[in-house]
């Protein structure tokens, strides 16, 4: 049933002019006379409106949830709830990082509607991605933007009331972690009426996949940890499609998946797309190792993000020790700071094998499942973007079957310059 609310309906460019001339703050920003203030529709994501509103002394962006799946139509409801939970992880993102989210200018929770500054020059890092941007800030911001919402909102940090008041606050937002559930988890091993791959190129691997014990087993693993797992507040859905950025500044959008769940589910999508990306470039090359140094600057930047996250993490919960977990009366002196700093580096390491897992999950749902990523769907030539895709799979296959076999984000990313070369037959 698609959701009806009283006082909510889908804006228009018509209908939105006189609803933010309405909104003091707003008015101001925009400037002049709202007869004159510009605004196009441009969402081109999967579930929302969003449009682009300039006037004459600036802009802003509007995002509104509709009450179904954009991408699907009407045949599938959405709750409007979860306008909700991305204004709430979104604050709380603002709070714990600062210039790293977009600022809220109104926050309309009857409409489902979010007013919040327009992000330019900024691009979608994807596409930035697919044109060979280099982004020398990101790996510092994006392990900044990780590091310090992962932690400060986990049991490290916070005490069990505000932790377990944390999981209480996002826990109505299950429709978004059934997509996820489905769409990541479920979908991709088993026959579903919404998957689509490359076809005919990569039928054989569809089929491999649905009759894969070992990989339905180890997905089965990652499931459970999605489901059961409340350690810290997720964005939810942190791929190159939700950062918008340029070389000099980075912000990460579109928090409505968020809720309380895994690390390593943040840390591997990031992980996912830069991998995916990765291996995408061969089939944008004009000529033969036209984006060699292309490459590199992705693994590069997979391995900076990774070593920069795991440093500032560690340093945070060496400096910030307020949470109920690991209590400091139990790790007291120089024996006792040994065995804690000892079992720092084991959480560590054991949040690495989460992201490698979860990050082949993201690899595998965006060449088989419903939603696919431009870096590889604009690939034109069916039987390139079909290799490229494969390559993917077979990396992101070792990768959740066997985590131990990647130790490090250093031997990921060498693995996957050799994957890269394999010659690839269906
Ligand atoms: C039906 S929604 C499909 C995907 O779009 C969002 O960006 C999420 O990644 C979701 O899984
Ligand atoms: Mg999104």
């Amino acid at each position: 049933m698609i959701e009806t609310r009283e006082g909510y309906a889908p804006q228009s460019p018509e209908t939105l002019s006189a609803y933010l001339s309405g909104i003091e703050r707003v008015r101001n920003i925009l400037g002049g006379d709202p007869s004159r203030w510009r605004i196009a529709e441009v969402g081109d994501g999967n579930l929302n409106l969003v449009f682009i509103v300039r006037g004459d002394a600036g802009g802003v962006a509007v995002k509104q949830a509709l009450p179904y799946v954009r991408l699907v139509g009407e045949s599938w409801p959405l709750p409007l709830s979860r306008a909700h939970y991305e204004h709430m992880a979104l604050s709380e993102q603002a709070r714990l990082t600062g210039r790293l989210v977009p600022e809220i200018f109104h926050y309309d929770e009857t409409l489902a509607l979010i007013v919040m500054e327009l992000l330019e020059p900024h691009v979608i890092m994807r596409r930035g991605m697919i044109a060979a941007t280099l982004y020398p800030r990101f790996a510092e911001d994006i392990s900044t933007f990780m590091s310090r919402t992962l932690y400060f909102t986990s049991d490290l940090a916070l005490p069990a009331g505000r932790k377990k008041a944390m999981i209480a606050a996002f826990a109505g937002n299950t429709a978004l972690c059934k997509i996820t559930e489905d769409l990541i988890f479920t979908d991709p091993y088993r026959v579903a009426d919404l998957n689509r791959w490359t076809s005919p190129q990569l039928d054989p691997y569809a089929a491999r996949w649905r009759e894969d014990g070992d990989l339905k087993v180890a997905v089965s693993r990652l499931k459970l940890k999605f489901l059961s797992s409340a350690e810290a507040m997720l964005h939810g859905d942190l791929h190159t499609g939700s950062i918008m950025l340029t070389p000099e500044d980075t912000r990460v959008i579109d928090p409505e998946f968020a809720f309380m769940g895994p690390m390593g589910f943040d840390t591997g999508a990031i992980v996912a797309n830069f991998l995916l990306n990765y291996f995408s470039q061969d089939g944008h090359a004009t000529s033969p190792g036209e984006r060699d140094a292309y490459g590199e600057w992705v693994l590069a930047t997979l391995e900076a993000i990774w070593t920069s996250f795991r440093e500032k993490f560690l340093a945070l919960w060496r400096e910030n020790p307020a949470g109920d977990a690991y209590p400091a009366s139990l790790f007291q002196g120089a024996e006792g700071e040994g065995r804690l700093e000892t079992e720092r580096q084991s959480y560590m390491d054991r949040l690495w094998a989460d992201t490698v897992g979860f990050a082949a999950a993201k690899m595998i749902r965006r060449i088989l499942g419903l939603a696919h990523n431009i870096d590889l769907e604009w690939i034109g030539d069916k039987d390139r973007r079909a290799v490229c895709e494969a390559r993917a799979l077979i990396l992101a296959r070792d990768m959740m079957v066997k985590p131990g076999d990647y130790p490090s984000v250093s031997a990921l990313a060498e693995r996957a310059r050799r994957v890269r070369r394999d010659v690839i037959r269906y």
